[in-house]
Protein backbone atom coordinates (compact mmCIF):
# COMPACT_ATOMS: atom_id res chain seq x y z
CA UNK A 1 0.00 0.00 0.00
CA UNK A 2 1.49 3.58 -1.09
CA UNK A 3 1.81 5.52 1.99
CA UNK A 4 -0.03 9.33 1.88
CA UNK A 5 1.75 12.16 2.22
CA UNK A 6 2.72 15.73 1.86
CA UNK A 7 5.44 16.67 -0.55
CA UNK A 8 7.92 20.04 -0.02
CA UNK A 9 10.33 20.65 -3.05
CA UNK A 10 12.91 22.89 -2.50
CA UNK A 11 12.54 21.98 1.15
CA UNK A 12 16.04 23.26 1.94
CA UNK A 13 15.58 27.06 1.17
CA UNK A 14 14.15 29.64 3.63
CA UNK A 15 9.97 29.13 2.65
CA UNK A 16 10.47 25.43 2.70
CA UNK A 17 12.54 25.41 5.93
CA UNK A 18 9.73 27.38 8.17
CA UNK A 19 7.05 25.49 6.06
CA UNK A 20 8.23 22.05 7.64
CA UNK A 21 7.92 23.33 11.22
CA UNK A 22 4.44 24.59 11.01
CA UNK A 23 3.25 21.14 9.03
CA UNK A 24 5.57 18.79 10.92
CA UNK A 25 2.73 20.61 13.76
CA UNK A 26 -0.68 20.67 11.92
CA UNK A 27 -0.32 18.17 8.60
CA UNK A 28 -2.75 15.11 9.35
CA UNK A 29 -0.31 13.55 6.92
CA UNK A 30 3.46 12.48 7.14
CA UNK A 31 5.74 15.40 5.24
CA UNK A 32 7.83 13.96 2.06
CA UNK A 33 10.65 16.62 1.17
CA UNK A 34 12.96 17.10 -1.72
CA UNK A 35 15.66 18.99 -2.30
CA UNK A 36 19.22 19.35 -3.68
CA UNK A 37 20.41 19.82 -0.33
CA UNK A 38 20.09 17.96 2.91
CA UNK A 39 18.14 19.15 5.58
CA UNK A 40 19.43 21.01 8.80
CA UNK A 41 19.62 18.69 12.10
CA UNK A 42 16.67 21.11 13.53
CA UNK A 43 14.09 19.80 10.74
CA UNK A 44 15.67 16.77 9.71
CA UNK A 45 13.61 14.76 11.94
CA UNK A 46 10.33 16.09 11.10
CA UNK A 47 10.14 14.74 7.44
CA UNK A 48 11.27 11.71 4.96
CA UNK A 49 13.59 13.41 3.18
CA UNK A 50 14.93 12.36 -0.46
CA UNK A 51 18.29 14.42 -1.82
CA UNK A 52 17.74 14.88 -5.49
CA UNK A 53 16.48 16.79 -8.47
CA UNK A 54 13.30 17.78 -9.69
CA UNK A 55 14.70 17.46 -13.24
CA UNK A 56 15.13 13.70 -12.36
CA UNK A 57 12.12 12.16 -13.55
CA UNK A 58 13.54 8.52 -12.47
CA UNK A 59 13.85 9.81 -8.88
CA UNK A 60 10.03 11.51 -9.14
CA UNK A 61 8.70 7.79 -10.58
CA UNK A 62 10.02 6.34 -7.53
CA UNK A 63 8.42 8.87 -5.43
CA UNK A 64 4.95 8.03 -6.78
CA UNK A 65 4.99 4.11 -6.80
CA UNK A 66 6.07 4.05 -2.89
CA UNK A 67 3.86 7.68 -1.92
CA UNK A 68 0.03 8.75 -2.93
CA UNK A 69 0.76 12.54 -2.54
CA UNK A 70 -2.30 14.73 -1.69
CA UNK A 71 -0.86 18.15 -1.74
CA UNK A 72 2.44 19.08 -3.12
CA UNK A 73 4.25 22.46 -2.30
CA UNK A 74 6.60 22.97 -4.86
CA UNK A 75 8.81 25.57 -3.73
CA UNK A 76 11.56 24.66 -5.64
CA UNK A 77 13.73 27.67 -7.75
CA UNK A 78 16.06 29.99 -8.66
CA UNK A 79 15.67 33.43 -7.77
CA UNK A 80 15.68 36.30 -9.87
CA UNK A 81 19.36 37.38 -9.31
CA UNK A 82 20.73 34.11 -9.58
CA UNK A 83 18.29 33.23 -12.91
CA UNK A 84 20.05 36.23 -14.41
CA UNK A 85 23.67 34.63 -14.52
CA UNK A 86 22.23 31.23 -15.79
CA UNK A 87 19.00 31.89 -17.93
CA UNK A 88 18.38 28.89 -19.58
CA UNK A 89 19.66 26.67 -15.91
CA UNK A 90 16.64 28.56 -14.25
CA UNK A 91 14.42 28.08 -17.18
CA UNK A 92 15.05 24.01 -16.97
CA UNK A 93 14.63 24.08 -13.08
CA UNK A 94 11.68 26.57 -12.80
CA UNK A 95 9.82 26.09 -15.71
CA UNK A 96 10.67 22.03 -16.92
CA UNK A 97 11.08 21.51 -13.01
CA UNK A 98 7.18 22.49 -12.05
CA UNK A 99 6.05 21.31 -15.37
CA UNK A 100 6.94 17.69 -14.21
CA UNK A 101 5.87 18.23 -10.96
CA UNK A 102 2.39 19.45 -12.76
CA UNK A 103 2.69 15.77 -14.74
CA UNK A 104 3.09 14.18 -11.64
CA UNK A 105 -0.06 15.81 -9.66
CA UNK A 106 -2.48 15.21 -12.92
CA UNK A 107 -1.27 11.57 -12.70
CA UNK A 108 -2.17 11.22 -9.58
CA UNK A 109 -5.15 12.82 -9.65
CA UNK A 110 -6.57 10.51 -12.06
CA UNK A 111 -5.29 7.60 -10.56
CA UNK A 112 -6.95 8.01 -7.15
CA UNK A 113 -9.88 10.26 -8.48
CA UNK A 114 -9.27 13.21 -6.49
CA UNK A 115 -7.80 16.51 -6.88
CA UNK A 116 -4.39 16.84 -5.88
CA UNK A 117 -3.86 20.02 -3.91
CA UNK A 118 -0.66 21.96 -6.04
CA UNK A 119 0.26 25.03 -3.89
CA UNK A 120 2.43 27.06 -5.70
CA UNK A 121 4.37 30.39 -4.81
CA UNK A 122 4.75 33.17 -7.44
CA UNK A 123 6.21 36.69 -7.05
CA UNK A 124 6.24 40.38 -7.42
CA UNK A 125 8.70 39.44 -10.16
CA UNK A 126 5.43 38.36 -12.20
CA UNK A 127 5.04 42.08 -12.90
CA UNK A 128 7.01 44.19 -15.02
CA UNK A 129 6.17 48.10 -14.74
CA UNK A 130 7.70 49.87 -17.43
CA UNK A 131 9.27 53.11 -15.45
CA UNK A 132 9.40 54.88 -12.36
CA UNK A 133 6.65 57.31 -13.28
CA UNK A 134 4.33 54.09 -13.81
CA UNK A 135 5.43 52.94 -10.97
CA UNK A 136 4.56 55.62 -9.19
CA UNK A 137 0.82 55.87 -10.83
CA UNK A 138 0.51 52.46 -10.37
CA UNK A 139 0.79 52.06 -6.83
CA UNK A 140 -1.22 49.28 -5.71
CA UNK A 141 -1.25 46.46 -8.44
CA UNK A 142 -3.86 43.93 -8.84
CA UNK A 143 -3.27 40.49 -10.37
CA UNK A 144 -4.02 40.94 -14.05
CA UNK A 145 -2.18 44.67 -14.34
CA UNK A 146 1.80 44.95 -15.53
CA UNK A 147 1.94 41.26 -16.14
CA UNK A 148 5.39 42.01 -17.89
CA UNK A 149 8.22 40.53 -16.58
CA UNK A 150 11.51 41.91 -16.70
CA UNK A 151 13.47 38.53 -15.80
CA UNK A 152 13.58 35.29 -16.14
CA UNK A 153 12.67 34.18 -12.84
CA UNK A 154 9.23 36.52 -13.40
CA UNK A 155 8.87 34.99 -16.75
CA UNK A 156 9.37 31.43 -15.53
CA UNK A 157 6.68 32.25 -12.17
CA UNK A 158 4.38 34.48 -14.71
CA UNK A 159 4.45 31.31 -17.10
CA UNK A 160 4.30 28.31 -14.55
CA UNK A 161 1.32 29.92 -13.40
CA UNK A 162 -0.73 29.89 -16.74
CA UNK A 163 0.11 25.81 -17.31
CA UNK A 164 -0.80 25.27 -12.97
CA UNK A 165 -4.09 26.99 -14.52
CA UNK A 166 -4.30 24.91 -17.76
CA UNK A 167 -3.53 21.53 -15.92
CA UNK A 168 -6.48 22.59 -13.30
CA UNK A 169 -8.98 23.42 -15.73
CA UNK A 170 -8.16 22.39 -19.00
CA UNK A 171 -6.17 19.34 -19.24
CA UNK A 172 -6.79 16.91 -21.99
CA UNK A 173 -9.66 19.29 -23.20
CA UNK A 174 -10.77 17.18 -26.33
CA UNK A 175 -10.36 13.85 -24.62
CA UNK A 176 -13.57 11.83 -24.38
CA UNK A 177 -13.25 11.48 -21.09
CA UNK A 178 -12.33 14.17 -19.13
CA UNK A 179 -9.90 13.09 -16.26
CA UNK A 180 -10.40 14.41 -12.38
CA UNK A 181 -7.85 16.95 -12.88
CA UNK A 182 -5.15 18.48 -9.78
CA UNK A 183 -6.65 21.93 -7.86
CA UNK A 184 -3.81 24.25 -8.60
CA UNK A 185 -3.43 27.11 -5.98
CA UNK A 186 -0.99 30.09 -6.50
CA UNK A 187 0.07 33.00 -4.21
CA UNK A 188 2.45 35.86 -5.59
CA UNK A 189 4.68 36.94 -2.57
CA UNK A 190 6.22 40.34 -1.98
CA UNK A 191 9.87 39.92 -0.76
CA UNK A 192 10.04 37.57 2.68
CA UNK A 193 12.09 38.36 5.40
CA UNK A 194 12.90 35.54 7.57
CA UNK A 195 14.80 35.29 10.96
CA UNK A 196 16.15 32.19 10.83
CA UNK A 197 17.69 32.35 7.26
CA UNK A 198 19.28 34.81 5.04
CA UNK A 199 18.06 34.57 1.26
CA UNK A 200 20.47 34.04 -1.25
CA UNK A 201 20.12 34.49 -5.33
CA UNK A 202 17.18 37.24 -4.82
CA UNK A 203 17.01 40.66 -5.93
CA UNK A 204 14.51 42.07 -2.82
CA UNK A 205 17.06 40.53 -0.38
CA UNK A 206 18.71 43.59 0.26
CA UNK A 207 16.07 44.25 2.74
CA UNK A 208 16.75 40.87 4.91
CA UNK A 209 20.31 41.18 4.35
CA UNK A 210 20.38 44.94 5.62
CA UNK A 211 18.82 43.50 9.23
CA UNK A 212 20.95 40.04 9.25
CA UNK A 213 24.31 42.29 8.85
CA UNK A 214 22.86 44.86 11.67
CA UNK A 215 22.69 42.16 13.84
CA UNK A 216 25.94 40.46 13.26
CA UNK A 217 27.69 44.24 13.73
CA UNK A 218 28.55 43.75 9.98
CA UNK A 219 28.73 46.56 7.89
CA UNK A 220 26.41 46.70 4.90
CA UNK A 221 26.51 48.46 1.08
CA UNK A 222 22.50 48.28 -0.07
CA UNK A 223 22.96 47.49 -3.78
CA UNK A 224 19.67 49.52 -4.43
CA UNK A 225 18.58 53.60 -4.08
CA UNK A 226 17.04 54.83 -0.90
CA UNK A 227 14.01 55.63 -2.80
CA UNK A 228 13.30 52.25 -4.01
CA UNK A 229 10.23 51.07 -3.21
CA UNK A 230 8.65 47.43 -2.72
CA UNK A 231 6.18 45.38 -0.31
CA UNK A 232 7.80 42.59 1.84
CA UNK A 233 6.19 40.34 4.18
CA UNK A 234 7.59 38.65 7.58
CA UNK A 235 8.15 34.75 7.05
CA UNK A 236 5.13 33.61 9.50
CA UNK A 237 2.49 35.09 7.13
CA UNK A 238 3.87 33.98 4.39
CA UNK A 239 3.18 30.22 5.80
CA UNK A 240 0.30 31.51 7.12
CA UNK A 241 -0.88 32.40 3.34
CA UNK A 242 0.27 28.67 2.16
CA UNK A 243 -1.63 26.88 5.41
CA UNK A 244 -4.53 29.36 4.69
CA UNK A 245 -5.14 28.75 0.64
CA UNK A 246 -4.23 25.29 0.97
CA UNK A 247 -7.06 24.57 3.29
CA UNK A 248 -9.86 27.55 1.45
CA UNK A 249 -13.03 25.23 0.50
CA UNK A 250 -12.55 25.21 -3.53
CA UNK A 251 -16.00 26.63 -4.31
CA UNK A 252 -14.61 29.96 -1.97
CA UNK A 253 -11.99 30.43 -4.79
CA UNK A 254 -12.76 33.19 -7.34
CA UNK A 255 -9.39 33.06 -9.20
CA UNK A 256 -6.43 30.57 -8.76
CA UNK A 257 -4.07 33.34 -8.67
CA UNK A 258 -4.05 35.79 -5.56
CA UNK A 259 -1.71 38.83 -4.23
CA UNK A 260 -0.87 38.29 -0.87
CA UNK A 261 1.19 41.07 1.43
CA UNK A 262 2.34 42.61 4.41
CA UNK A 263 3.91 46.06 4.53
CA UNK A 264 5.64 48.45 1.75
CA UNK A 265 8.60 50.01 2.50
CA UNK A 266 11.20 52.11 0.45
CA UNK A 267 14.98 51.31 1.14
CA UNK A 268 15.60 54.37 3.36
CA UNK A 269 12.91 53.63 5.39
CA UNK A 270 13.82 49.58 5.79
CA UNK A 271 17.29 51.01 7.09
CA UNK A 272 15.43 53.46 9.64
CA UNK A 273 13.37 50.55 11.15
CA UNK A 274 17.25 48.84 11.52
CA UNK A 275 18.42 51.76 13.33
CA UNK A 276 15.90 51.91 15.34
CA UNK A 277 16.76 48.64 16.71
CA UNK A 278 20.38 48.79 16.07
CA UNK A 279 21.57 52.27 16.29
CA UNK A 280 25.12 51.38 15.99
CA UNK A 281 24.17 49.64 12.51
CA UNK A 282 26.65 50.53 9.58
CA UNK A 283 24.70 51.05 6.26
CA UNK A 284 25.33 52.86 2.94
CA UNK A 285 23.88 52.77 -0.43
CA UNK A 286 25.85 51.75 -3.22
CA UNK A 287 23.34 51.02 -5.86
CA UNK A 288 24.07 48.58 -8.69
CA UNK A 289 22.27 49.60 -11.76
CA UNK A 290 21.31 46.79 -12.81
CA UNK A 291 20.12 45.09 -9.70
CA UNK A 292 18.01 47.94 -8.67
CA UNK A 293 16.69 47.95 -12.88
CA UNK A 294 15.20 44.68 -11.43
CA UNK A 295 13.38 46.10 -8.31
CA UNK A 296 12.79 49.51 -10.21
CA UNK A 297 10.03 47.18 -12.55
CA UNK A 298 8.54 45.49 -9.37
CA UNK A 299 5.26 47.61 -7.74
CA UNK A 300 5.55 49.49 -4.57
CA UNK A 301 2.71 47.93 -3.29
CA UNK A 302 0.52 44.71 -4.08
CA UNK A 303 -3.84 44.92 -4.10
CA UNK A 304 -4.52 42.02 -1.92
CA UNK A 305 -8.21 42.76 -1.58
CA UNK A 306 -9.18 39.42 -3.49
CA UNK A 307 -6.88 36.49 -0.96
CA UNK A 308 -8.71 39.01 1.52
CA UNK A 309 -12.27 38.52 -0.10
CA UNK A 310 -11.97 35.14 -0.82
CA UNK A 311 -10.14 32.98 1.71
CA UNK A 312 -10.14 35.19 4.46
CA UNK A 313 -6.18 36.41 4.00
CA UNK A 314 -5.35 39.10 6.35
CA UNK A 315 -1.41 39.44 7.67
CA UNK A 316 -0.87 38.97 11.52
CA UNK A 317 2.81 40.71 11.13
CA UNK A 318 2.11 44.46 10.23
CA UNK A 319 5.75 46.52 9.98
CA UNK A 320 5.58 47.41 14.16
CA UNK A 321 4.70 43.74 15.04
CA UNK A 322 7.38 41.91 12.05
CA UNK A 323 10.18 43.93 13.93
CA UNK A 324 9.46 44.10 17.07
CA UNK A 325 7.75 40.60 17.83
CA UNK A 326 9.40 38.41 14.92
CA UNK A 327 12.50 39.80 13.51
CA UNK A 328 14.59 41.80 15.78
CA UNK A 329 14.14 39.08 18.72
CA UNK A 330 14.39 35.51 16.52
CA UNK A 331 18.01 37.21 14.78
CA UNK A 332 19.19 38.68 17.68
CA UNK A 333 18.90 35.17 19.13
CA UNK A 334 20.90 33.89 16.10
CA UNK A 335 23.59 35.42 16.03
CA UNK A 336 23.92 35.30 19.79
CA UNK A 337 23.47 31.23 19.65
CA UNK A 338 26.24 31.54 16.36
CA UNK A 339 28.63 33.63 19.18
CA UNK A 340 28.74 31.09 21.56
CA UNK A 341 29.19 28.29 19.83
C1 LIG B 1 13.65 37.45 -5.49
O1 LIG B 1 14.13 38.53 -5.10
O2 LIG B 1 13.96 36.89 -6.54
C2 LIG B 1 12.57 36.83 -4.65
C3 LIG B 1 11.22 37.27 -5.10
C4 LIG B 1 10.82 38.68 -4.94
O3 LIG B 1 10.47 36.47 -5.58
N1 LIG B 1 12.76 37.16 -3.27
Amino acid sequence: MRKRAVLITGAAGEIGLALIQTLAQSSQLPLLTLDLLPLPDSVSGMTTHVQGDILDRALLSRLVSEYEIDTIYHLAALLSTRSEFTPEAAHRVNVEGTLALLQLASEQSEWRGQPVKFIFPSSIAAYGLPDLETKHAYNRVREWEWNYPRTMYGCNKLYCEQLGIYYSQYYRQLAADRPVMLDFRCVRFPGLISALTVPSGGTSDYGPEMLHAAAKGAPYACFVREDVRIPFMAMPDAINALCKLTEAPQTALRRRVYNVTSFSLSAAEFRDWVLKYFPDAKITFEPDLKRQGIVDSWPADLDDSAARRDWGWQPEYDLERSFSEYLVPGITRRYQRAHEH
